[in-house]
Parts: structure tokens; C-alpha cells; sequence
């Protein structure tokens, strides 16, 4: 092989580690661990079957996870000095079933296939199974991701989005992720499930503007529900459902809910009051359908923001700890 050759080969496996972004696969373990996909979808039912938590703790942090560092279980890690990225203020909320889910498919996967499958895919696997448990669409799930080798607290500020932004901020912390503006809204659609902290949405009942203390773009009834659960100074540990018609179905009442001025973050509800996402948040509250089809879109290429591939990272033995 000529030299011009050679050099071209040289630069190709250069660009390839350093980018460490390869192609993901939907067969990717057909031959090393074809069990993968079985194992883990019964662990996650057991645990769903535990509790309904099961499905917004793991859906919470694969986001997470995925946002910081990319969908690598960088979150997953476990440090003695609270430094990780799990550690971070913005985490202060992540339900352990999430973690423990992830921990139990692991290890039941370890007994079949060990240091084959990566934590990363792992965690891939068992959000998209909780979407289905919960009532929601199923979906291929890409795999081929490996385990990050960095997990940082201090990495994360700034990478997660703040139920204060407006569409603005939200479009563009997403297109950093290569995520679009409809993408965004149909991944929002996830709030039809799980809780929020009364501190999250507090600004909104009672120091709005002077003028007004209560966000005239909730409805008038639902706040005063939300005072009723949340009176000022409540114990911060109270938290709401998300979507106050059925919080236990992955369904698209979240955009009735927006319709209806009954979305609890800001950052929800300016999905409708700006013009500019309106007329996707009533395609979505209409047509079930529509929401499905954007939701499956958007969690794939949510699924593959920053992977590490090939011999990028690692397969860790154990979720919560690198390999030594
Ligand atoms: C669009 C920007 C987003 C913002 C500003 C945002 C913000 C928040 C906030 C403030 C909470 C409440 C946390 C708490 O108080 O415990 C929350 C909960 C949640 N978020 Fe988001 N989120 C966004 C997008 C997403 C996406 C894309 C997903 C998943 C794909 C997601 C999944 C969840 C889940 C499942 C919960 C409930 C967690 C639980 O019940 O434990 N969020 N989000
Ligand atoms: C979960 O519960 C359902 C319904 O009660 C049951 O059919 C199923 O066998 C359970 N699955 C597991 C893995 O525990
Ligand atoms: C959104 O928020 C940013 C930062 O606070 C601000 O600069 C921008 O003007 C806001 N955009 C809109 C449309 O309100
Ligand atoms: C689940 C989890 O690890 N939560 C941590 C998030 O961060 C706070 C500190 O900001 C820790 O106290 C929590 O344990």
C-alpha cells in the first residue's frame, strides 16, 4: 500500500478515536448477547410491577445521562466524595429506582453475558421498555454504546435544561444535543409521568410579577389546586404530579394539559403561549398518533447524543464504578 494511502488510513482511525462516534445498531448484540433485550425487560417489569416509580426515575435519568457527557452511564457512577455527576445540584431530585433498575438488569445480564453489554445500553433498553410498561409507544432501541471514563459534578451545570427557560433557551440547549425544535416538544411529552418539587414551579403561585403573584398563563382553578398542595414554605421535600389528569399513563394528555393552561413548569407551558411551538403542542393534543411517531424520532437520536463506540470507554463490570 502507497504511502498517500497509508496516511488516509492513518487519519481515518485517528478521527475515528478521537470522535469515538461510531454507527449504533439495532443488532449490535445478535451474536455476543442475544438475550440482552429479554433479560432486561423482565428485570425492569419486576421492578415496575414494585413500583410505578420504576418508569419516571429511569426516563429522568436517561436524559440526564445523555445530556452530560452523552449517553454513556456517566451518571451512574458512585463517588465517595459527592463529586460525581449524579452528585450535582440539578440531580438532587433523581429517583433511585432509576438508578437500581439499571443495576439489577446489569447484574442479571453479567450472569449471561459478562463484560459484553455496557451500562450505557443498559439504561438505553430498560427507558424504552418503562415507556411501553407505562402505556406508551414501543420502539426498535439503537445499541453499541461504551461506558465514559469521566463523571464530574462540576460538568454538568449548564448542560441541563431549567424549568425557567423560555423556547428560546430550550431550542437551543436541545440543537447543542442535535435535537430540533419539534424533537424537543415531543421529548417534553415525557412529563406525562413523574413528580416535580414544589421549589420548581413556586415562582409561579406566588412571586410571579408584582402585579400579578400567580402566573396568569396557569389556569385559575389548577393553581389554586397546586396552592392548596404547595402553601408557601411547604416542606421542599413535596412534590406534584406532572400531569394532574392520568400521571401514571405515557399518553398525550401532557399537550391537552398545555392546552388547557395546566402545564406545571414554565418551561411547559411556554411550549403553548409562544406562537412559534403552539400549533405542534395541538397537532400532539390531537392526534396521538403525531406524538407517538415525533416521540419514537426524537428518543432514538436522544439515544445516540455523544455516544462512545468501537474502543471508546469501556464496558464496566459494575454500573456505579469504573473498572480499575
Ligand atoms: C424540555 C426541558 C426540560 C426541563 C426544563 C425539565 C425539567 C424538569 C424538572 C424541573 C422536573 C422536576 C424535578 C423534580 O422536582 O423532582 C422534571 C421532572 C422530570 N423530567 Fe424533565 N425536563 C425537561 C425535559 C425532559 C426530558 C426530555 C425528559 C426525558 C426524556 C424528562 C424527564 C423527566 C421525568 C421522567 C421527570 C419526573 C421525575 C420523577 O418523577 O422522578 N424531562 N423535569
Ligand atoms: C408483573 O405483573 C404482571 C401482572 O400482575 C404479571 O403478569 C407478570 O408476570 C409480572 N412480571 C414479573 C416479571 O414480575
Ligand atoms: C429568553 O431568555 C433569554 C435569557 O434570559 C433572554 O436573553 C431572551 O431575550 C429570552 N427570549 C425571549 C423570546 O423571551
Ligand atoms: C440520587 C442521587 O444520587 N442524588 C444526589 C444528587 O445530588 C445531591 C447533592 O446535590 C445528593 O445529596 C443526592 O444524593
Amino acid at each position: 500500500m502507497g504511502v498517500r494511502t497509508g496516511l488516509m488510513l492513518l487519519f481515518l482511525v485517528f478521527m475515528v478515536l478521537q470522535t469515538g462516534e461510531g454507527q449504533l445498531s439495532e443488532t449490535f448484540y445478535k451474536t455476543t448477547c442475544p438475550e440482552v433485550e429479554s433479560i432486561v425487560r423482565k428485570v425492569v417489569t419486576q421492578k415496575f410491577n414494585q413500583t410505578f416509580v420504576t418508569v419516571p426515575a429511569t426516563l429522568r435519568l436517561f436524559f440526564h445521562d445523555c445530556f452530560v457527557e452523552g449517553c454513556d452511564a456517566s451518571i451512574m457512577i458512585a463517588s465517595p466524595n459527592g463529586d460525581a455527576e449524579k452528585d450535582a445540584p440539578d440531580n438532587l431530585s433523581l429517583a433511585g429506582d432509576g438508578f437500581d433498575t439499571v443495576i439489577k438488569a446489569k447484574q442479571a445480564v453479567e450472569q449471561t453475558c459478562p463484560r459484553v453489554v455496557s451500562c450505557a445500553d443498559i439504561l438505553a433498553i430498560a427507558t424504552r421498555d418503562v415507556i411501553a410498561l407505562a402505556g406508551g409507544p414501543s420502539f426498535k432501541v439503537e445499541l453499541g454504546r461504551r461506558d465514559g471514563l469521566i463523571s464530574q459534578a462540576s460538568r454538568v451545570a449548564g448542560n441541563l435544561p431549567e424549568p425557567s427557560f423560555n423556547l428560546t433557551q430550550l431550542d437551543t440547549i436541545f440543537a447543542k444535543n442535535k435535537l430540533t425544535q419539534t424533537d424537543m416538544i415531543a421529548l417534553s411529552g415525557v412529563h406525562t409521568v413523574g413528580f416535580s418539587h414544589y421549589s420548581r414551579f413556586a415562582n409561579r403561585l406566588y412571586s410571579f410579577s408584582p402585579s400579578s403573584p400567580v402566573d396568569p398563563d396557569l389556569d385559575p382553578t389548577y393553581a389554586q389546586q397546586l396552592m392548596q398542595a404547595c402553601p408557601q414554605n411547604v416542606d421542599p421535600r413535596i412534590a406534584v404530579n406532572m400531569d394532574p389528569v392520568t400521571p401514571q399513563i405515557f399518553d398525550n394528555v401532557y399537550f391537552q394539559n398545555l392546552v388547557a393552561k395546566k402545564g406545571l413548569l414554565t418551561s411547559d407551558e411556554v411550549l403553548f403561549t409562544n406562537a412559534a411551538s403552539k400549533p405542534t403542542v395541538i397537532d400532539f393534543a390531537n392526534n396521538p398518533g403525531d406524538f407517538n411517531g415525533a416521540f419514537i424520532t426524537a428518543m432514538r437520536k436522544l439515544g445516540r447524543v455523544g455516544v462512545k463506540t468501537g474502543q471508546a470507554g469501556e464496558i464496566r463490570v459494575d454500573c456505579t464504578a469504573f473498572n480499575s
